[in-house]
């Protein structure tokens, strides 16, 4: 979520902030642990109301530059070829509210990723049975929930350009870890593209449309824009940038979240993955010096993968950072590459922990 005609701030949390906050939830980072995502940890993005849909009367449209228009209930949806695939799905804003100055949206420090195995219908197939005519360009995918955001009341929409739409690995899905998606996570049926950052996959799916003109609704433009100077849009925001992130060790106080632990051999773990390759490398920083994880085996093509490193926790203060680096060579920074919507921030986590002597 994004709100470009509003001015980054320094200023303290607002109402508004946290009023985004309490409803759109993280996933706590000892939920890390997890290789799926239990469904009620997953993180939550829901830009308006989450609609309220009547299974019975749903029916998704499929329209637009093809030969033949289609209208499917959720039972013919159902009844197609279907894949479940394990996918890590991260908001485009998280790590918002650590951008200095802050775009005033969803203030995302670290939590907004999280993996859930989803089973759905291939959209390539559907497309191509609905006979795309020549000229088509893009799909537009509709939700039903709709919405004011800079000042345009709207439909949730986002397009993909076809060659995106039609890869193997994009779902219509309308199963998350084995159970009908929750209503917050798009009942009854939302789009899937693994990989890409979470504002692609398009929730309370209702329309499909093919397109002869690049899509220019909001969410797509000026919104989900890498964006420096005001209104200069430069890329727009697609795949999710490689990101490594660790359980925070030891036991948290209560209202800083700092951490305690004992000195000794301390396991740390954590997950790290990327959209734009696989995660080949983890390292793991302690006072400023890194040294490489473990690697855990692949977690799939499209899933986060397990890290860790055997750490000699001494006594005293220090500071905790993890960094991955994918096949495409991509890592991450360590100073902060600031733009005004608080997109695609992965710069590197720091954990402070006090290790007590034993
Ligand atoms: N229709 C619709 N789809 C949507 C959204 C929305 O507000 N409306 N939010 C998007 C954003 S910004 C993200 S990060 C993901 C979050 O998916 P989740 O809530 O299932 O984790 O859904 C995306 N799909
Ligand atoms: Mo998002």
């Amino acid at each position: 979520m994004a709100e470009p005609t509003r001015e980054p701030t320094n200023g303290p949390l607002t109402f508004e902030e946290l009023q985004l906050a309490t409803r759109n939830r993280g996933m706590p980072l000892e939920a890390l642990s997890y290789d799926l995502t239990p469904t009620g940890l997953h993180y939550l993005l829901i830009h308006w109301d989450i609609p309220v849909v009547d299974a019975s009367a749903w029916r998704l449209r499929l329209g637009g530059l093809v030969k033949h228009p289609m209208e499917l209930t959720l039972d013919q949806v159902r009844a197609r070829p279907f894949q479940t695939i394990r996918v890590t799905m991260e908001c485009a804003g998280n790590g918002r509210a650590r951008m200095t100055p802050r775009a005033l949206s969803q203030p995302w420090l670290f939590e907004a990723v999280s993996t859930a195995e989803w089973t759905g219908t291939p959209l390539g197939p559907l497309l191509a049975e609905a006979g795309l005519a020549p000229e088509a360009l893009e799909v537009v995918f509709t939700g039903a929930d709709c919405g004011i955001q800079g000042e345009v009341e709207q439909d949730y929409q986002r397009s993909l350009a076809i060659a995106d739409a039609t890869r193997p690995e994009v779902l219509l899905a309308y199963e998350m870890n084995g159970r009908p998606l929750e209503p917050q996570h798009g009942f009854p049926l939302r789009l899937l593209v693994p990989g890409w950052y979470g504002m692609t996959s398009v929730k309370w799916l209702t329309q499909i449309e093919a397109v002869g003109e690049p899509f220019s609704g909001y969410q797509q433009t000026p919104a989900y824009h890498y964006e420096v100077e005001p209104g200069q849009l430069d890329d727009p925001v697609t795949r999710i940038r490689v990101h490594a992130l660790m359980v925070p060790p030891g036991i948290p106080d209560f209202f800083t979240r700092h951490r305690q632990l004992d000195a000794g051999r301390v396991t740390l773990r954590g997950r790290a993955w990327s959209g734009q390759g696989a995660v080949e490398r983890v390292e793991v920083g302690v006072d400023g010096s890194w040294a490489d994880a473990e690697l855990d085996a692949p977690g799939g093509e499209f899933a986060w993968r397990g890290w860790s490193y055997e750490w000699d926790a001494q006594p005293g203060e220090h500071e905790l950072t993890c960094r991955a680096t994918d096949a495409a060579d991509n890592t991450q920074p360590t100073d902060q590459p600031w733009n005004r919507q608080g997109v695609g921030n992965n710069l590197v986590q720091r954990v402070a922990v006090s290790v007590r002597p034993v």
